[in-house]
């Protein structure tokens, strides 16, 4: 049986106290003076034989190792997962059988396409990377916050990946798809056209790590203890819900918080307010796989819920900060082909080429073979075989026969008995060939679909993406083929599009839409909850303590994070004398920085708000943002000198006279709601 603790009981034994030993060098020579060289009198040369000054150096020259070529920029957690109900029909894999067991798992959240260093709101696909310590071995589940990808075939990788980045002859620009190379390569590649629909939504703009889906995107393989496979979509759903900032939002976020969904994931789990994500499979039985209109082996496509139900079978929850971000996240190197006894792969093109892809970029960012054996990345499991040496080989061997069979060694270690993985026997023959299937031909059908199935506003935010990314595309011909492309897709679409981005508008659709559509791709159709919202209360001198006592604990009751925003730190002095804590200064925070705002009443706290043109915006912006807004009392007068509507609970704006339970009640559903985007906000000027 597994425990959560098994990893780290283990990641223990590499715990360093930094207070448990006097200072050292590496080698553990103990250092009195670690701020001035070792010169030839005070003013004179430095001696070579400063060895420690040349350790510290050395070390600090080394500090770097490559950043990934994707998926740069990250953050990770540790957590578990607990399973529901045995899959034991299905898998053997034994932490998808056993119920009693709670695997230790680790889990790294990334951008694609910027580096180390660039901002986690901007328009990208989000990486979901979990791996599962079992005590089989690792697992790692590779997935995205897409269910589908750019491209067909894994050999396009570089091709695609070269495009997004920055452009080679002025590395710009930083973590943004909207520029030439990208859309030049779309339009030329219309296998793109399904993922880029994705791309264009609200799904590329995650309010929170805590609030998007994963999905390991290829169709994988289960096998069960009799060798019968059944083929297996795996899904991550977030117990909050999936939802997502607004464009203007994210853009302002990059530069006032460009660690915002790091942050989020952070003070979520240090404050207790852990991450939970349903696992949920799509199966599809061996031998049913011809029953859809597209290829299971095609990972530019999704099976729809509708047509084969996402199963829940268990939970992930994140409760660990990792102590070191290097160590632990920048070092974690995972892997599509860490699967353990009753999983196993197809031979989907994409997930073939990142079986090679995965460990090659590995052996060159933790240069060489062992990087196995970093604590983060150690199994659980025991590992024993004649692997040996290499750089940073931090184990000793103690057989004298490091090969096999041996018999000097006694013959160990023993090979494994019907425990040991077997790969799925499944019967091949064909010519060698460089040929996409005729089934991988239909580019169009599914991009379709997801336009069908999104809300009104979900579809105005996907032509705001298009408008905006093509116009920044300087070449009008790469313009110009992107609308062709979404012709296919749906003709209206094309048009707005064209419209906006002074493209002669298509006159016909090629084909008619097929009206199909996919209720659960839309972020309409989510779950919702006020818990672990960020919530503002502004306030200055002379608020009502009382409004001010109400909102916060009603809102800290249904799980929300209330902060008292003040002109000044510290706290102000309520009207009737009382001192109300301040949680932060209204100069160091911003109102794209919160969930939602309220203010309180109190008819001095009220004035000196409206005098301050930073409050005041913080509320228009909010508005602009369609996020919930609420006022008490007095507290309406700062709505108007935002020109926020009073009142409107259908708009997400709720007023009250009386502090009470109704008043939290009303806005913790307009909280939950998340954005009230039947809002009117072209006009509004933030
Ligand atoms: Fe990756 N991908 N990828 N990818 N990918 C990497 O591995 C690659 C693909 C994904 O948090 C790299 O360790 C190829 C699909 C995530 O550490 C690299 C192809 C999906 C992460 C690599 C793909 C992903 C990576 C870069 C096409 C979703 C971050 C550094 C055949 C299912 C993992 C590294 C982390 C990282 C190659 C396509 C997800 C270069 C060749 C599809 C979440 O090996």
């Amino acid at each position: 049986m597994t425990s959560p603790d098994d990893k780290q009981r283990q990641l223990d034994a590499y715990r360093v106290d930094p207070c448990a030993a006097e200072m050292t060098t590496d080698l553990g020579i103990p250092i009195g003076e670690t701020d001035n060289s070792l010169t030839v009198g005070e003013r004179g040369p430095t001696l070579m034989e400063d060895f420690h000054f040349r350790e510290k150096i050395t070390h600090f020259d080394h500090e770097r190792i490559p950043e990934r070529v994707v998926h740069a920029r990250g953050a990770g957690a540790y957590g578990h997962f607990e399973l529901y109900e045995s899959l034991g029909e299905y898998t053997r894999a034994r932490f998808l059988c056993d119920t009693s067991a709670s695997t230790p798992a680790f889990v790294r959240f990334s951008t694609v396409a910027g580096s180390r260093g660039s901002s986690d709101t901007v328009r990208d696909v989000r990486g979901f990377a979990t791996r599962f310590y079992t005590k089989e071995g690792n697992f790692d589940l590779v997935g995205n916050n897409m269910p589908v990808f750019f491209i067909q075939d894994g050999i396009k990788f570089p091709d695609f990946v070269h495009a997004v980045k920055p452009e080679p002859h002025n590395e710009i620009p930083q973590a943004s798809s909207a520029h030439d190379t990208l859309w030049d390569f779309v339009q030329l590649q219309p296998e793109t056209m399904h993922m880029m629909m994705w791309m264009m939504s609200d799904r590329a703009l995650p309010r929170s790590f805590r609030m998007m889906q994963g999905f390991g995107v290829h169709t994988f393989r289960l096998v069960n203890e009799a060798g019968k496979g059944t083929f297996v979509k795996f899904h991550w759903k977030p117990k909050l819900g999936t939802h997502s900032l607004v464009w203007d939002e994210t853009q302002k976020v990059a530069g006032k918080d460009p660690d915002f969904n790091r942050r989020d994931l952070w003070e979520a789990i240090e404050s207790g307010q852990y991450p939970e994500y349903e696992l949920g499979v799509q199966l599809v039985p061996e031998g049913e796989e011809g029953r859809f209109d597209f290829d299971l082996l095609d990972p530019t496509k999704i099976i729809p819920e509708e047509e084969v139900p996402v199963r829940p079978v268990g939970r992930l929850v994140l409760d660990r900060n990792p102590d070191n971000f290097f160590a632990e996240v920048e070092q974690v190197a995972f892997h599509l082909g860490n699967v353990v006894p009753g999983i196993d792969f197809t031979d989907d093109p994409l997930l073939q080429a990142r079986l090679f892809s995965y460990l090659d970029t590995q052996l060159l960012r933790l240069g060489g073979p062992n990087f196995t054996q970093l604590p983060v990345n150690q199994p659980v499991a025991r590992v024993d075989n004649h692997q040996v040496d290499g750089p940073h080989q931090t184990r000793i061997p103690q057989s004298r026969a490091t090969y096999h069979p041996n018999s000097i060694g006694g013959g160990c270690p023993a090979l494994a008995d019907e425990n040991a993985y077997t790969h799925f026997p499944e019967y091949l023959a064909g010519h060698k060939t460089r040929r996409r299937p005729e089934s991988f031909a239909d580019h169009y059908s599914q991009a379709t679909l997801f336009w069908n199935s999104m809300a009104d506003w979900e579809k105005e935010h996907i032509v705001a993406a298009f408008r905006f990314e093509l116009g920044k595309v300087d070449r009008h011909y790469v313009r110009e083929g992107v609308v062709e492309n979404l012709n296919h897709v749906d003709h209206d679409l094309a048009v707005a599009v064209a419209e906006g981005v002074g493209v002669e508008p298509p006159e016909k659709p090629v084909t008619d839409n097929h009206g199909r559509s996919s209720p659960a791709l839309s972020q309409a159709n989510t779950a919702h909850s006020p818990a672990t919202r960020k919530i503002a209360i502004l306030v200055a001198d002379g608020v009502n303590a009382e409004d001010v006592g109400t909102v916060r604990d009603g809102l800290r009751d249904i799980g929300a994070t209330p902060e008292v925003l003040a002109p000044r730190d510290g706290s102000v002095r309520s009207a009737d004398g009382a001192a109300v804590e301040v949680t932060r200064a209204l100069p160091t925070v911003d109102s794209v920085l919160y969930d939602a705002v309220v203010v309180p009443g109190g008819a001095e706290s009220v004035r000196t708000l409206s005098q301050d043109g930073g409050a005041v915006y913080f509320l228009t912006e909010a508005y602009k943002h369609y996020k919930a807004i609420g006022a008490l009392g007095e507290g309406r007068d700062l709505l108007s000198a935002a020109r926020v509507p009073d009142g409107g609970l259908d708009l997400g704006v709720v007023v009250t006279d009386r502090p009470d339970g109704a008043f939290v009640k009303e806005f913790g559903d307009a909280v939950a709601a998340h954005r009230h985007f039947n809002r009117e906000t072209a006009a509004v000027p933030a």
